[in-house]
């Protein structure tokens, strides 16, 4: 592979084996906890300590989770070709960067991170988080995970907009692409020119955006992509 500009989409698919749930696959955790009640800014009003719950014991398994060789490939790329490869995640996980990718943005938040619903300040989050938590800016006890939740803004687009428009190369990893605006990336670039790859279990639902597809485990697929 000869690296232009590479942007890379990556999904709950990449940190499925190292043991992280996946959203809407059969068993994930669209199938365990409703969207409304869980994953939305009325949600957090109507029932921070149910939110908190449903992201503290998130948090403890991602910190029990290690990076899988498809990070870990993800990150060598990243250091063979070094300004040359944006790594744009939809997961709240730290394994990206545990694996040592550096450029990397977190579009809809870390789970690692707190945010202050009234002032906006961020800090490390503690494993258990609670909404009557101080922040330790503005004292305010309404503290929430770091998310991007549905109807809110997704993070980075002054990063992400730019790398979009000057990509090579998009690819997308592990994302069904179902939600947006991550899901319009492929055909965003297509448009402009880049070439773009899927790598999935299955077929995506904004597979025709893709012109080259690979179907497998991402452990398996991306290592051998990537050499
Ligand atoms: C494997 C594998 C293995 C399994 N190997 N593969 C346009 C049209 C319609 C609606 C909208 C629109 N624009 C905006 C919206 C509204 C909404 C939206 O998209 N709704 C849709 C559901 C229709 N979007 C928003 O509200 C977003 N905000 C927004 O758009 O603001 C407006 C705005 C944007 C830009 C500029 C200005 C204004 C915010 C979206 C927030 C998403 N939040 C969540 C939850 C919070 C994070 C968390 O708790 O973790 O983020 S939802 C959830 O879905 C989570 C994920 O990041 C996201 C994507 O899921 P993902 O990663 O694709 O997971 P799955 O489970 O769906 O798929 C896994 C895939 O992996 C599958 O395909 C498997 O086959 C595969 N797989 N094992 C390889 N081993």
């Amino acid at each position: 592979m000869t690296p232009e500009k590479i942007v890379i989409l990556t999904g709950a698919g990449i940190s499925a084996e190292s043991g992280l749930s996946t959203f809407r696959d059969a068993g994930g955790l669209w199938a365990q906890h409703r969207v409304e009640d869980v994953a939305t800014p009325e949600a957090y009003q109507r029932d921070p300590t149910l939110v908190h719950a449903f992201y503290n014991a998130r948090r403890t398994r991602a910190a029990e989770a290690e990076p899988n060789a498809a990070h870990i490939a993800l990150a060598r790329l990243e250091a063979k070709h070094p300004g040359d490869v944006l790594i744009i995640t939809q997961n709240v996980d730290d394994l990206h960067a545990r694996a040592g990718s550096r450029n990397l943005v977190h579009m809809h938040g870390r789970l690692m991170g707190a945010l202050c619903h009234a002032c906006q300040h961020r800090w490390p989050a503690p494993r258990e988080m609670r909404a009557t938590d101080p922040c330790p800016a503005c004292n305010a006890a309404q503290t929430r995970p770091d998310i991007v939740w549905f109807g809110e803004v997704p993070y980075g687009a002054e990063i992400i907009d730019p790398a979009l428009s000057a990509a090579d190369l998009f690819v997308a990893i592990g994302t069904s692409g179902n939600v947006y605006p991550a899901a319009a990336y492929a055909q965003h670039t297509a448009r402009l020119g880049a070439h773009t790859v899927q790598i999935n279990l299955e077929a995506a639902s904004n597979a025709r955006d893709f012109a080259e597809s690979h179907f497998g485990p991402a452990t398996d697929v991306v290592p051998k992509w990537v050499e």
